[in-house]
């Protein structure tokens, strides 16, 4: 699948997601900062863009797609977003999962976790504000853990700008295989504001 059409999924699911961001309190800053979020509850939906408009409906899928867990990090080297997932498997599921870093410009860089029918073990992919176009990130590194039903993403702070602080949304979307084009089933992470969260100002040394 072409990198456009999940650039445009996320354009997409921007649109479902409120605008209030749940900001972290209490969290004195430091050289790391670390947020976990249950996301356990049955929160998969259906979104078919073949519809017009597009309709969103509770879905039971799990399956490369149910969150369970996000964990979020945020260190003097690297952005971390890890999820515990209800189930993974090596079927024939194209499946990603998605961080969008909105910095206090409101500059947006959006990482993936990419996995394809034919690359189980999945890449990851870094793009650009503007046009989505992909970032050259060599230092980008992930897991696909199918023994422990684990994604994670590691995104290079030099790689998106190194801002002090940045707000984070995404998703986990799963397109599975043989299902009608244009429908994809979608968690999102933090969904219990359906919004995102913001890092704190790590501290100086
Ligand atoms: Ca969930
Ligand atoms: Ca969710």
């Amino acid at each position: 699948m072409a990198t456009n059409t999940y650039g445009r999924v996320t354009a997409g699911l921007a649109g479902l997601a409120t605008t209030a961001a749940l900001v972290l309190t209490g969290a004195a800053p430091a050289g790391a900062q670390t947020v976990g979020r249950d996301d356990s509850g049955a929160d998969v939906f259906t979104w078919d863009t073949s519809a017009s408009p597009a309709t969103v409906t509770p879905s039971s899928r799990t399956t490369n797609v149910a969150v369970e867990r996000v964990v979020v990090k945020h260190t003097r080297s690297a952005f971390v977003v890890a999820t515990q997932m209800s189930s993974l498997a090596r079927n024939g599921d194209y499946f990603y999962l998605n961080a969008v870093l909105t910095l206090p410009d409101e500059t947006t860089y959006s990482s993936f976790l990419v996995v394809e029918p034919d690359d189980r073990n999945g890449r990851s992919v870094l793009q650009s504000p503007a046009g989505g176009s992909t970032i050259a990130c060599r230092t980008m590194t992930h897991t696909v853990d199918y023994r422990a039903d684990r994604l994670r993403l590691v995104v290079p702070r030099s790689c998106f700008g190194a801002p002090a602080s940045f707000q984070v949304s995404g998703a986990v979307i799963d397109y599975p295989a043989g299902a009608p084009g244009g429908r994809v089933h979608v968690d999102q992470l933090f969904s219990e504001t359906r919004s995102s969260v913001k890092t704190e100002p790590l501290a100086r040394g």
